[in-house]
């Protein structure tokens, strides 16, 4: 399957919802109808600010096409810019896909040729270290998982001198999930990436995993997680199942913080590279 072929099957559900919300508001009124526009683009996930600031954008083109007009400007959205940092922190909250999305990343670089080695820091949940020692085992990559009950910052100290002394191109640190009301959970956070920056100043950025299912919530949990630990990426996960994929177009509007990669299916090649031109083209129907 070509990766457009990948993506547009991944977001088969949002497209599905966009277009049942898109027929539900233009059967009243006429396409160039600005306030419909904005109605249509809430009922697809956008978020109310992130739907008012778009269709005031729209406006302002006065174009006699309203929907190329609309795709402009979500693809403007979401193109934002990204840096791309040896050592990657996955965070986010319980079942969010973390230690899937480190596996498929895993296989990624692998198979671009890269040098990966990976850290588990979630010493918290029972069996985390058995299922990420699965995915490392399948993307062929070596690897340091804490003991359970160990410190995680005292784990990642570890595994970035075992991976200095591997010469890696990438680090990839799981960590255990947290809910952004925990307070506590959030400090030792934020102590996990003290650590690791003094080990690796500079070189350190932090991925938040985005469950697509849960919404508008995403925009909370990014709220908080951007307070704690300033995540410079977005993996929105599970898109295959969810018809909320409208709510990339919320946390890029709101945040800036650019969507890296998308996970459209459980499999280790799953994982995609975000491309905010294809990605606004699956939402529309006529590119099926
Ligand atoms: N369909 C689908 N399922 C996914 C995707 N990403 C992750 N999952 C599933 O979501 C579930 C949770 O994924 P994990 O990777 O264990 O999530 P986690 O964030 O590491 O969870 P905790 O460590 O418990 O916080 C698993 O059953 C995964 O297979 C995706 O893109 N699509
Ligand atoms: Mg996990």
């Amino acid at each position: 399957m070509s990766i457009m072929a990948k993506i547009s099957k991944g977001l088969s559900k949002t497209r599905e919802k966009m277009a049942q919300a898109f027929q539900a508001v233009f059967e009243r009124g006429p396409s160039r109808d600005y306030e419909l526009l904005e109605e249509f683009l809430i009922l697809a996930d956008v978020g109310p600010a992130a739907a008012a600031a778009i269709v005031a954008k729209v406006k302002e083109k006065n174009s006699p096409e309203l929907i190329p007009a609309l795709k402009e400007e979500l693809v403007q959205t979401l193109n934002l810019d990204s840096e791309d940092k040896p050592v990657k922190i996955f965070v986010g909250i319980n079942g969010s896909g973390k230690t899937t999305s480190v596996g498929k990343l895993c296989h990624r670089f692998v198979s671009e040729g890269k040098k990966v080695f990976v850290i588990g820091t979630d010493t918290f949940r029972a069996a985390a270290d058995m299922q990420l020692e699965e995915w490392c085992r399948r993307a062929g990559v070596p690897y340091l998982l804490g003991k359970p009950g160990s410190d995680p910052g005292a784990v990642l100290y570890d595994g970035l001198n075992s991976a200095a002394a591997k010469n890696a191109d990438y680090i990839l640190c799981d960590t255990a999930g947290r809910l952004h009301s925990n307070k506590n959970l959030m400090q030792e956070l934020e102590k996990i990436l003290r650590v690791s920056e003094r080990v690796r100043p500079g070189a350190v950025e932090v991925l938040l995993t985005l469950d697509a299912a849960t919404g508008q919530n995403a925009l909370q949990q990014m709220e908080t997680f951007e307070q704690w630990v300033k995540p410079s990426g977005i993996i929105l996960t599970k898109l295959d199942g969810s018809a909320k994929g409208g709510v990339a177009i919320a946390l890029a509007a709101k945040y800036r913080v650019p969507i890296k990669y998308i996970g459209v299916g459980e499999g280790i090649e799953d994982l995609l590279l975000f491309a905010a031109e294809s990605y606004v083209n699956s939402l529309f129907p006529e590119n099926e």
